[in-house]
């Protein structure tokens, strides 16, 4: 086909296309100074802390899953293998937990959430995720944050494995949003039109969580 031919535009591309305008909104987060790092109440620390429901399942490789649901035109259950054939990137980000600790300079591995969305293609309607991790933990948030392009589903950190205590084998990271976001041992991305509150969410948690607003309670 020569450059001034036009394909005819079936279901798929055109899902494609509107999929990729919409990428256009999906800016991410706003370019900010050095200063502006370290966000409002927050205190740096080195080491990582562990925080979780205390429930750490211990999942082995050859059971694992990953379903992606509801809003897609492409559902996907990926098992291990079909995860590590999706493209893998590298992302350095900082962690900002509600509970005032930050760390900066995280190298993570894995599959940018944007990367995965392009294989299952978001319908028009979809605006908010909800996860499930598989101690029955649960967080939601907006379509929009979740694909931040910084955003990552994450199977190494510092060029390692990822523990089991951080959410081995595989953990998410929006590191633009307070850490409870950020579900370790992820089972089910699901994609829906309206949001509501995961576990902490329903315990009094914001339904956003962006550090720099501190939206840490749901009357903050
Ligand atoms: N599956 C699952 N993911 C979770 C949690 C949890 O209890 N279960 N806790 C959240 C909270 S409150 C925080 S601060 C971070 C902590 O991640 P870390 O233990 O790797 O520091 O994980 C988040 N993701
Ligand atoms: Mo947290």
């Amino acid at each position: 086909m020569n450059e001034n031919e036009q394909a005819p535009e079936t279901k798929l591309t055109s899902t494609k296309r509107r999929w990729a305008q919409a990428g256009k909104f999906l800016t991410g987060r706003i370019a900010r100074p050095e200063t502006d790092r370290l966000p409002p109440g927050q205190r740096l620390v080195k080491n990582w802390p562990v925080l979780d429901l205390g429930q750490q399942p211990h999942l082995i490789l050859e059971t694992w899953r990953l379903d992606v649901t509801g809003l897609v035109e492409n559902p996907l259950s990926l098992d291990w293998n079909a995860f590590q054939a999706l493209p893998q990137s590298d992302s350095s980000s900082d962690i900002h937990c509600v509970t005032s600790w930050s760390r900066f300079d995280n190298r993570w591995h894995g599959v940018l959430t944007r990367d995965l969305l392009d294989h299952v293609m978001p319908r028009s309607e979809a605006a908010y995720v909800m996860l499930t991790s598989y101690d029955g933990y649960s967080t939601n948030l907006p379509l929009a944050d979740f694909a931040a392009e910084d955003a990552i589903l994450a199977t190494s950190w510092e060029g390692e494995p990822i523990t089991r205590s951080h959410g081995g084998p595989m953990r998410l990271v929006v590191p633009h949003l307070y850490f409870w976001k950020s579900a370790k041992w992820l089972r089910r991305i699901d994609l829906r039109a309206a949001d509501s509150a995961g576990f902490w969410e329903r315990n009094g948690y914001h339904m956003r969580g962006d550090p720099w607003r501190e939206e840490r309670y749901s009357g903050d």
